[in-house]
């Protein structure tokens, strides 16, 4: 148990927790497992393919991917992100061009109807600034997902080894080129 997870209620807010509450009751029935197949939903959005990497080094920064899909008929945003973990999360697009690599802050992330959109090295990611502590393979980082509707989604995301590529239950470099993300 680290002092990480124990803070998290803190930001449960009021009109979200009923929906946390049916989150935990479907979610969270494999917490003996270790976290790596990994899934949460508040229906219709579901997360999976969550990931990031351990800090090792005294780096206070840090990169949170996943995969968000949108099972219903009408277009979800996602509006914003926060994490226990770290004293600030914010939305970041890493955009390419002529090899000159950006990242710009991004206010929101329009998750199509049916659709879905992947965060993942080279495009959408969180960026998570002033880390309380190193993040160690192995552990979760916890993250609360806002969208435009009023759902709340709250998230475990595994922390792989520092040089990992993609999430644990993937056989490659996760691809930039699926899903619904622009580019
Ligand atoms: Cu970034």
């Amino acid at each position: 148990m680290s002092s990480v997870q124990s803070t998290r209620t803190m930001f449960r807010v009021g009109g979200s927790i009923a929906v946390l509450t049916a989150v935990g009751a479907i979610a969270w029935s494999v917490c003996s497992e270790p976290a790596i197949a990994f899934e949460a939903c508040a229906a219709p959005i579901c997360v999976d393919q969550a990931w990031t990497r351990a800090t090792p080094g005294g780096s206070r920064e840090a990169a949170l991917y996943f995969s968000i899909a949108n099972n219903s008929g009408s277009d979800e945003k996602l509006v914003g992100v926060s994490t226990a973990a770290a004293s600030l999360a914010m939305i970041h697009r890493t955009t390419i061009t002529d090899r000159l690599v950006q990242m710009v802050i991004v206010g929101d992330v329009t998750i199509p109807a049916h659709g879905r959109v992947l965060f993942s090295p080279g495009g959408y990611h969180v960026m998570v600034t002033g880390l309380k502590a190193p993040l160690k393979e192995g552990t979760v980082v916890p993250a609360d997902l806002s969208f435009a509707s009023g759902r709340t989604l709250e998230v475990d995301i595994p922390v792989l080894k520092a040089s990992a590529l993609g999430p644990a239950a993937s056989t490659g470099p996760a691809s930039s080129g699926s899903g619904g993300a622009p580019h």
